[in-house]
């Protein structure tokens, strides 16, 4: 059975341009519950552990660049089917293939600055929420 809970981080570029607010609204209007919420900036190792699993790819250098330039919002989110309903309104990787309304389509740039990030699996929903917040920083 699909899980309940998923992980999302609004990006550095997403957050200093200002759409905190529409894509949380966006988040919470497709029916997620927010069980954690805060803005963190993380460190190069903060950024090296949680994209470890992308450490031999060609992007990984820039991507670890990309993900401490700035602050970022970290959350938890609740919904049936919680992680492929995440990936489905988040859309494509690349902005250009995402589908019309989805959060990246709207707000990325580009594919390395994609404005938002959601767990690709119920296993990494897990890993991915504790990796930001303790148990009882989430509700
Ligand atoms: O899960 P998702 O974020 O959609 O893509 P991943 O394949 O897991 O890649 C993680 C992250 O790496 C992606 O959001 C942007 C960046 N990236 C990149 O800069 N260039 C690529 N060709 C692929 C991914
Ligand atoms: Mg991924």
């Amino acid at each position: 059975m699909a899980g309940t809970k998923t992980f999302t981080m609004l990006k550095p570029d997403a957050v200093s341009k200002g759409y905190i607010g529409d894509i949380l609204k966006q988040i919470t209007g497709s029916g997620f519950r927010i069980v954690a919420l805060k803005m963190t900036h993380m460190t190069e190792n903060d950024a090296k552990a949680f994209y470890e699993v992308h450490k031999e790819r060609p992007f990984y250098g820039e991507l670890v660049d990309y993900m401490t330039s700035g602050p970022i919002v970290a959350a938890v989110l609740e919904k049936e089917n919680a992680v492929d309903d995440f990936r489905t309104l988040i859309g494509a990787t690349n902005p250009e293939e995402a589908a019309e309304g989805t959060i990246r389509k709207k707000y990325a740039t580009s594919i390395s600055e994609n404005a938002i990030h959601g767990s690709d699996s119920d296993e990494n929903a897990m890993i991915e929420s504790n990796f930001h917040f303790s148990g009882r920083e989430q509700f």
